[in-house]
Order: structure tokens, then C-alpha cells, then sequence
């Protein structure tokens, strides 16, 4: 007993750990590239976190693809906050979630924000089209929303944070509705204005041509946030030289299910028998060992142990 913190003690170690926000605020400024990682419910984060990713993007598309539906806002927000939920509890990382369009105007942005806050969520996403959105990629019809609107709901979000490191990253999908890099620079300019704490500039291109001609005309005004999902040979190296601080990997769990899940359903289908697959799956102890099965052991001699005895 000697080396166990008293509930004070700990109470007052954790006061002074940085929190998630804090870590997200010092990548986010930091002047170097982070890598965040896709999860989509606490399974994947687990994964994330092990493999050393210092942040998780909580990614709008592949929660709405875990739930079975389209990323067209088809999952109700309170359905996609129990899924952020499960993976802030399930890590100690920062996790930044994608908050789409802030799910309707400055009202509802302010609601999700304080809601974020009080699920230990480092930061969102919101960007600048209309409710319902669509998945950039979907192609169809890419609509924004009014600049000088959007800011207020920067500056709705910014007024109701209860964590002072929470940051809230504006996403300007100008480039993405076809719009030019100057349309995209001068949306830009009034989310920073309106107090973004940083820009996600998103774009379909399979070259980073627009973004880096963006980042160059930005010079630095604010932090850079990409996801390159299209434009993913452009080495990380040349986006960080860029200005770029967060580089998303977006979607790269749920893609990688996806494969694997079909190769194991259509082996088993086609030979109705479950030996074929069994060297190139992972084990139940895998399982057990990510999420830390043996903890419980712990816990019985401690607790169970205690009870026994007295
Ligand atoms: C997401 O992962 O949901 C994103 C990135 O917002 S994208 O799918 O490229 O829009
Ligand atoms: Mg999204």
C-alpha cells in the first residue's frame, strides 16, 4: 500500500497532466507535421494508439460507414457522439472529431461544442457547407455555405468551449465545390478572423497542386489541417514545409476492414468451411490482449482478494 497514491494525491497528478486539448494545441502549433489516424468506434482507436499515432480523427465518413449508412448526415448526432464517446474511452489520445457542417446554424454548433467539451474531445471540425452535407467525394451537388454565416458559427463555437485548449479547426470545402484557390484563400481569411484555430483545406485533386499553391499565398497565418486522401503521394515532408501541421490519415481503418472483411466472408462462403482463413486473421487472444483481458486479474486479486479476507 505504501506506493499508492492517495485519492488526493491522484486527483492532483491528474490536475496537472496535460489534457487532450492541450496536447492537440501544442501539435496544432507546434511547427511540426502530426499524424492523426481514422478511428471508428473504440476498437480502432485501440489500434490507433498502439501503433504510436500521437491523435485520432474521429472521421464523419467512416462512423456514418461503421453505423451502415451514408455520410450524407444520415446518422443522427447524438447516434455519432456515442460513437466518439467509446473512443475517447477507450484511448488516452487527443481526439479531434469531425463535426461536418456543426449539424444545422451557430445554435446547434454552440450545443455540439459545449457537448464535445464535456466528452474530453480535444477539438472539431466544422466546415463551411450546408446541412445535410455530402461526402466530398460523392460527387452531386457540393452546395456552401454563406462565409459571413459560417463565421458566426466560428464565433458561437469559440464563445461556448468550456476547455480554453478545445480548438475548433474551420474547413473551407471551396476547393472542393469547385471554387479557386483565391475563393478558398479569402474564406479562409474570415474564419481566422472569426477566431478559427486553425484551417482544414480540403481538396478531390489526386495532386497537392491547389494545396500547396493555397498554403503558399496563407504563409502561415494559421496552421495548416490536410486529409490527402486523393493526393496521397505527395510526401507528408513536402506538406510540412507547406505549413501543413495536421496530416489526416481519414479513412484508412474503415478501408482496411473493409478488404479484409470481404476476403474472410467470401473464403468461408465459398468453401462453407472456416480453416482456410484461420492463419490470416487475428487471434481471440490478439483480442484479449488489446483490450487488456488481463487487467481483470489484477482487479480480482486486488478487489475479489480484499473481499476474501475480510
Ligand atoms: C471524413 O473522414 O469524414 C472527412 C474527410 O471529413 S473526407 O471524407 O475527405 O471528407
Ligand atoms: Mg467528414
Amino acid at each position: 500500500m505504501k506506493n499508492d497514491l492517495t485519492g488526493l494525491q491522484q486527483s492532483v497528478s491528474l490536475q496537472s497532466a496535460p489534457t487532450r486539448a492541450a496536447r492537440l494545441r501544442q501539435m496544432i502549433g507546434g511547427g511540426e507535421l502530426q499524424l492523426a489516424m481514422e478511428a471508428h468506434n473504440g476498437f480502432s482507436a485501440r489500434i490507433v494508439e498502439e501503433s504510436g499515432f500521437p491523435l485520432i480523427w474521429a472521421s464523419g465518413l467512416t462512423i456514418a460507414s461503421s453505423l451502415g449508412v451514408r455520410d450524407h448526415n444520415e446518422a443522427s448526432w447524438t447516434q455519432t457522439l456515442g460513437v466518439l464517446e467509446s473512443i475517447v474511452e477507450s484511448t488516452s489520445l487527443p481526439v479531434l472529431f469531425d463535426g461536418d457542417t456543426g449539424f444545422g446554424d451557430f445554435n446547434n454548433f454552440r450545443v455540439l461544442v459545449r457537448k464535445l467539451c464535456k466528452h474530453e474531445a480535444a477539438g472539431v471540425t466544422v466546415e463551411d457547407k450546408l446541412f445535410p452535407k455530402l461526402n466530398s467525394f460523392a460527387g452531386g451537388k457540393q452546395q456552401l455555405a454563406d462565409p459571413h454565416e459560417f463565421c458566426g458559427k466560428i464565433k458561437a463555437g469559440k464563445d461556448s468551449q468550456t476547455d480554453p485548449d478545445f480548438c475548433i479547426v474551420a474547413r473551407t470545402e471551396a476547393l472542393i465545390a469547385g471554387h479557386s484557390v483565391a475563393q478558398a484563400l479569402e474564406r479562409a481569411e474570415l474564419y481566422r478572423q472569426a477566431g478559427a484555430d486553425a484551417i482544414f483545406i480540403h481538396s478531390k485533386e489526386s495532386t497537392a497542386e491547389q494545396i500547396l499553391a493555397f498554403a503558399s499565398e496563407w504563409s502561415g497565418r494559421l496552421p495548416l489541417v490536410v486529409a490527402p486522401t486523393m493526393y496521397y503521394r505527395t510526401p507528408p515532408k513536402v506538406l510540412e514545409a507547406a505549413g501543413v501541421s495536421i496530416y489526416i490519415c481519414a479513412n484508412h481503418n474503415l478501408r482496411a476492414c473493409l478488404r479484409a472483411m470481404r476476403m474472410v466472408c467470401r473464403q468461408i462462403m465459398a468453401d462453407r468451411n472456416i480453416v482456410a482463413v484461420e492463419d490470416s486473421i487475428g487471434t481471440i487472444k490478439e483480442i484479449f490482449d488489446l483490450l487488456d483481458y488481463s487487467e481483470l486479474d489484477a482487479a480480482e486479486a486486488r478487489y475479489l482478494g480484499v473481499a476474501a479476507k475480510t
